[in-house]
C-alpha cells in the first residue's frame, strides 16, 4: 500500500530550476542564448536546445558574451550569455562591462558554486565571490537563491538590461537552484512578464522650448547622431527631423547608415570643419567622451552650446555645461521637437558650404581608393570592399583594428541602421567573430568582417563556430603583418619588433582546415572577387587580404592619444 506522501508526489508534476528559468526566458520572448557550457549549466542548454531554443555555443566566453552584447543592441531586447563558475564568468565578464560601457542590454547568466563553502572560502570547485566581482561591472548583479524566485529574478535582469540607459546584468544562478523543485502549478505561477520594461520618458515641456528657441536662432546649427540614437530604433523620426530642419548631421562610428551615407546633409566628409564651425550642436544619443574630444579644445573650436538628448540625466554637463538638456527618450524628444520645430529651416547656404567641403574631400578621396599599388594599401583594397558593398546595402558589416578601422569606417559607405557594428567606446580588439555569429543569427542575412591582423587573433578561433552553424560571414584579414604597421625594427631589440607577427601568415589556410572557404588577396580586383564570390555563396569564407607592412600608421586616427618616451630625444 501507498503511503500519503508517495501518493501526493505521484500525483503532483514536479518542475526544476532548469525548467524554471527556460520557461521564463520563454516566455519573455527570448529564444537564443549564446554561452560556453560545464559544470554546472551544461543541462541547462542542453534541455534548452531540447524546448526549441537556439544555442550557439563558442570556444571562448569572450566571444559568447561579446556576441550577446551586440544582439542586444541590435534588437533592443537583452543578449543572454550563459557561463560556467568562476573561470568562465571571469571570461565573460569583459563582454558584460563592455555592454555596460556601451549601453547595450545583456545578462551575462552564470553558475555558481556552493555558497557555504565559496563564503568560507573552504576551497569549492571553481570558487569565486562572483555576485561581489561583476557589480561595478554592470547595472545590477542579482543572486537568484531559490526556485520561486526564479519569476521575478528574470523580470528583475530584463527591467533592468533595457530600462533608461540600457547595459548589462549579472545573475549568479548557484548550482543547488537548478534542481530545486516546485509543483508544475505553483512554478508557472511564480513566472511573469514585466509589463513596459523600458518605459516613455517623456521630456519636459519647458526643456522642449528651451531646446527649440536655442536650436531656431542658431546660424551653423548641427545634429550629431550616436549609437544611442541607433539603438532607439526610431529611424523615420530621426530622418524626418534631419529633412524638416534641413539641420547638417554628422553619425559616430555606429550611427553611420542610420542615413544613409549618401545622404545630401551627411557632413561626415566634412568633419574637421563642421565641428569647430557650428554654433549649436544637437547630441542624439551621443556622450561627449574621448571620441568627441570631451566637448572642448581645437576640436570643437571656439563658443559652442550644446542641445544634449539623452535618457541619462546625469550625463549632461558630463564634460561642458549642456546649453539645453533634454532628459528622455529619443522617440518622445524627437517628435516633442519636431512639433516645436515646425516650419524651421536651417539657413541653407551653411548646408551649401558644408557640401562644398564634402564633395572636396569625396573628390580628394576618389583616386587614392582607386590607385593600384605594388601591395595593397588601406586605401585601394578598402576601396575595392567599398564598391563591392554598394550592391549589399543590407549586410551587417562588422569592423575592428586601428588602420582597418579607422580607414574602413571613412572609406566604407552604410546605408542601413545599425548595421555597422564595431569596437565602440572602448574601441576593444576581440568583438570580431562574437559580433558576427550574433549579426548573422539575429538578422538572417550576410555578413562581412574587415579585421586587422591582431584584432582577428583575438576570436580567431571562432572562425570554426561560424564552420558548425554555416553561417553567411566573410572575415577578411587585412593582413599587414603586426599591429598598426608590419615592418617596425626596434634598434637593439633582442626579439623581433614587440608590434610584430610571423609575416607571410595564411588565414584562409586556417578557415580551410575547419572546413570553411578560404581565399588569398594580393590585388583589390582580386579582394573584389573573392568579396563577390563569398558573399554569394552564403558560406563561412576568409579572406587574406595581404597588406603592405609598411602601410599602416601608429594607432590609426587616435596617434593623438599614443603616449611617447621623450627621455633621449635630441632637442
Ligand atoms: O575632416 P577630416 O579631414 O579630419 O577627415 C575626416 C573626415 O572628414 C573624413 N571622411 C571622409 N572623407 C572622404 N569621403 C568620405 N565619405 C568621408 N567620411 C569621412 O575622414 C576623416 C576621418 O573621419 P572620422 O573617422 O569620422 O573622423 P576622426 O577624426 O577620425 O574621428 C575621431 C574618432 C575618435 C571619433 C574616430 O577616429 C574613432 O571613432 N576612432 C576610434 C578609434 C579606436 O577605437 N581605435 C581602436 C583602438 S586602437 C588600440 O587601442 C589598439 N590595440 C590595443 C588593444 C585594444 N584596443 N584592445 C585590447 C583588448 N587589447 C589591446 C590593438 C592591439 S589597435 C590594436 C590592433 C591594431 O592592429 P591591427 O592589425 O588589428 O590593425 P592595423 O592597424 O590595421 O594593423
Ligand atoms: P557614441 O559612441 O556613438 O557617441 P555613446 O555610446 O557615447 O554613443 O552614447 C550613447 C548614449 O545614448 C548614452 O548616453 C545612452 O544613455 C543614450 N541612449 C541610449 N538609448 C537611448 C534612448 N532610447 N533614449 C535616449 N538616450 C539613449
Ligand atoms: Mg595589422
Amino acid at each position: 500500500m501507498k503511503n500519503d506522501i508517495q501518493a501526493v508526489s505521484e500525483a503532483t508534476e514536479l518542475t526544476d530550476g532548469f525548467h524554471l528559468l527556460i520557461d521564463a526566458l520563454k516566455m519573455n520572448n527570448i529564444d537564443t542564448i549564446y554561452g560556453v557550457l560545464g559544470i554546472p549549466v551544461t543541462a541547462l542548454g542542453r534541455l534548452w536546445q531540447a524546448e526549441g531554443g537556439h544555442f550557439y555555443s563558442f570556444r571562448h566566453e569572450q566571444h559568447a558574451g561579446f556576441a550577446a552584447s551586440i544582439a542586444g543592441f541590435i534588437t533592443k531586447k537583452p543578449g543572454i550569455c550563459v557561463t560556467v563558475s568562476a573561470p568562465g564568468f571571469l571570461n565573460g565578464l569583459t563582454a558584460l562591462a563592455h555592454a555596460t560601457t556601451n549601453c547595450f542590454p545583456m545578462i551575462l547568466m552564470s553558475g555558481s558554486s556552493e555558497r557555504e563553502i565559496v563564503d568560507l572560502q573552504q576551497g569549492d570547485y571553481e570558487e569565486m565571490d562572483q555576485l561581489n566581482i561583476a557589480r561595478p561591472h554592470c547595472k545590477a548583479a542579482f543572486r537568484i537563491n531559490r526556485a520561486e524566485d526564479i519569476g521575478v529574478g528574470i523580470a528583475r535582469a530584463i527591467r533592468t538590461a533595457v530600462s533608461g540607459r540600457p547595459g548589462g546584468v549579472y545573475l549568479d544562478l548557484p548550482a543547488r537552484l537548478f534542481t530545486q523543485t516546485m509543483t508544475v502549478e505553483e512554478g508557472a505561477k511564480s513566472l511573469f512578464v514585466p509589463i513596459d520594461p523600458a518605459p516613455a520618458q517623456i521630456p519636459a515641456p519647458d526643456a522642449v522650448a528651451r531646446a527649440v528657441d536655442l536650436i531656431k536662432n542658431a546660424k551653423k546649427p548641427l545634429i550629431l547622431l550616436g549609437k544611442g540614437a541607433a539603438y532607439a530604433q526610431v529611424d523615420d523620426s530621426i530622418k524626418a527631423l534631419i529633412e524638416e530642419t534641413g539641420i547638417p548631421f554628422t553619425p559616430m562610428s555606429m550611427a553611420k547608415g542610420l542615413l544613409s551615407d549618401l545622404h545630401p546633409q551627411n557632413a561626415a566628409a566634412a568633419r574637421s570643419f563642421v565641428l569647430p564651425e557650428s554654433d549649436v550642436v544637437i547630441l542624439i544619443g551621443a556622450r561627449l567622451n574621448w571620441l568627441l574630444a570631451h566637448g572642448k579644445g581645437k576640436t570643437w573650436g571656439g563658443s559652442k552650446k550644446f542641445v544634449q538628448i539623452d535618457i541619462q540625466s546625469n550625463e549632461m554637463d558630463s564634460n561642458v555645461q549642456i546649453a539645453a538638456p533634454l532628459v528622455g527618450d529619443i522617440g518622445s524628444v524627437v517628435a516633442a521637437l519636431r512639433t516645436g520645430l515646425k516650419g524651421f529651416k536651417a539657413d541653407a547656404t551653411w548646408m551649401s558650404a558644408i557640401a562644398e567641403r564634402v564633395a572636396g574631400s569625396k573628390a580628394k578621396l576618389a583616386p587614392k581608393l582607386a590607385t593600384a599599388t605594388p601591395l595593397m594599401n588601406y586605401s585601394n583594397s578598402l576601396g575595392a570592399v567599398r564598391e563591392v558593398l554598394k550592391a549589399y546595402p543590407d549586410i551587417s558589416l562588422v569592423n575592428e583594428g586601428a588602420n582597418a578601422l579607422d580607414n574602413c569606417r571613412m572609406i566604407v559607405d552604410q546605408y542601413q541602421p545599425r548595421k555597422r557594428l564595431d569596437t565602440g567606446t572602448w574601441g576593444v580588439m576581440g568583438i570580431g567573430m562574437g559580433y558576427c555569429v550574433a549579426a548573422a543569427t539575429v538578422t538572417g542575412k550576410p555578413v562581412v568582417a574587415v579585421e586587422g591582423d591582431s584584432a582577428f587573433g583575438f576570436s580567431g578561433m571562432e572562425i570554426e563556430t561560424l564552420v558548425r552553424y554555416n553561417l553567411p560571414v566573410t572575415v577578411i584579414v587585412m593582413n599587414n603583418g603586426g599591429i598598426y604597421k608590419g615592418d617596425e625594427v626596434i634598434a637593439g631589440a633582442k626579439e623581433a619588433a614587440c608590434t610584430l607577427f610571423t609575416p607571410g601568415i595564411r588565414y584562409d589556410k586556417m578557415m580551410e582546415s575547419f572546413g570553411g572557404q578560404g581565399f588569398h588577396a594580393t590585388t583589390p580586383e582580386e579582394l573584389a572577387k573573392f568579396l563577390k564570390q563569398a558573399i554569394d555563396s552564403g558560406k563561412p569564407t576568409l579572406i587574406n587580404a595581404v597588406i603592405d607592412p609598411s602601410a599602416g600608421v601608429e594607432s590609426g586616427r587616435i596617434q593623438g592619444l599614443n603616449i611617447v618616451s621623450q627621455v633621449g630625444k635630441k632637442k
